[in-house]
């Protein structure tokens, strides 16, 4: 394998694929819209594209149930032929390489060497720590052994999914097999969360896109999730938020509110403290979202989502109290509030999400993993 400063820049490769600067251009701003860039950056944009040379990628599973893959796959914009062909260079991922066994491990052990320090390590799943780690080998090792190997020449980590990222499904009570999220586990590397479960293909390949133009990680929420894409809740861009504000609640699935599209609210909606951009970039090629399609959102980008209680009982958080009590202009005072610490939060924030997380994961479940405060 060649070294990365020998390798095409991806201008150069699209040249060889016979892509026309002029789709390329337009294929970044539909690129710089999902990261809601100004429309003249795309064309900055496609320029820095050009001149950067492919990353590795080294894409590893662990405890998951394979759906933040199946998301990635069916990203529209870009697809994941564009990512993975045009953008990144994908030298292990066993799940979508054709190699397996000892082929694939070399092959893996091969990028690693040729890029060290440069490669972008892809994470999905929580990794089990109990019992020694016997709850997740691949090729006689542990998956805690295989990140920590891993994790040493990664210039950055991408946790892809909740579980990867807070510990999801793995992690809820009661944890049996001792798993964790993953930025508890890598000691002084940077690491971005793409929570969601699974998360939207889109802010997956977006994230991916943002560090390839920039080569930085982007700006983090406090728990580690890119701002661009993380920097609202779900009720803030709700298009049913006007019902909530009006007081205006579905009570059950078939009532009048319900037919009405009225706020869910009430029936468990868990928008107003779940932070993530369903509500805008959708699903399935902006066709839909859960709410859009008559169901509750169920949080599933925050922490402990499986612990919370009922995915149907209403929020019981002081900060939102009973349905209707804050007015938009507490609402909108809160969002705006919620923005400028976001911006602030800068560098330190990586350190304070970290150590967040880390305490989260270390607390006993019975103080952590109830109740919706944030
Ligand atoms: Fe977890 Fe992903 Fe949910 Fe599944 O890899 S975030 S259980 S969609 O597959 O990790």
């Amino acid at each position: 394998m060649a070294r990365p400063e020998l390798q095409p820049t991806i201008g150069e490769l699209l040249d060889r694929q016979g892509v026309s600067r002029r789709s390329f251009v337009k294929y970044c701003t539909a690129m710089a819209s999902l990261l809601a860039l100004p429309p003249h950056a795309a064309r900055a944009m496609a320029e820095q594209l050009r001149a950067a040379r492919r990353p590795s990628v080294i894409y590893l599973s662990f405890q998951e149930c394979t759906g933040c893959l199946e998301s990635l796959t069916r990203s529209f914009a870009p697809t994941i032929e564009n990512l993975i062909f045009n953008v990144v260079s994908l030298d292990y991922d066993d799940t979508l390489m054709a190699a397996a066994g000892s082929q694939a491990e070399e092959a893996r052990e091969q990028a690693m060497r040729a890029n060290y320090g440069k490669y972008l390590l892809v994470v999905d799943g929580a990794v089990p720590t109990g019992d020694g780690g016997v709850y997740h080998c691949a090729a006689g090792r542990t998956g805690l052994d295989i990140l920590t190997d891993c994790a040493k020449g990664a210039a950055a980590i991408v946790c892809v999914g909740t579980c990867a990222s807070f510990g999801g499904l793995p992690f809820a009570d009661p944890n049996p097999t001792g798993a964790r999220a993953i930025s508890t586990l890598v000691p002084g590397k940077p690491v971005v969360n793409v929570s969601g479960c699974p998360p939207i293909p889109e802010v997956i390949a977006g994230t991916l896109l943002q560090y390839v133009t920039s080569g930085r990680v982007p700006d983090l929420d406090e728990h580690l999730r890119p701002t661009v894409f993380f920097g609202n809740s779900i009720h803030d861009r709700c298009y049913r938020r006007p019902f909530y504000d009006q007081g205006k609640f579905a009570k059950t699935f078939d009532d009048e509110g319900a037919r009405n599209g009225w706020c869910l609210y009430e029936l468990g909606c868990k928008g107003p403290t779940t932070y993530n951009a369903c509500a805008t970039i959708k699903w399935n090629n902006a066709v839909s979202f859960p709410i859009q399609s008559g169901h509750p959102c169920l949080g599933c980008a925050e922490p402990d989502f499986w612990d919370r209680g009922s995915f149907y009982s209403p929020i019981p958080s002081p900060r939102w109290g009973k349905a209707g009590e804050v007015s938009p202009a507490q609402a909108a005072a809160i969002a705006a509030g919620a923005a400028v610490a976001g911006a602030a939060i800068g560098v330190g924030s990586v350190l304070l999400g970290r150590r967040r997380i880390e305490r989260h994961q270390q607390e006993p479940k019975s103080q952590s993993g109830k109740g919706n405060e944030e």
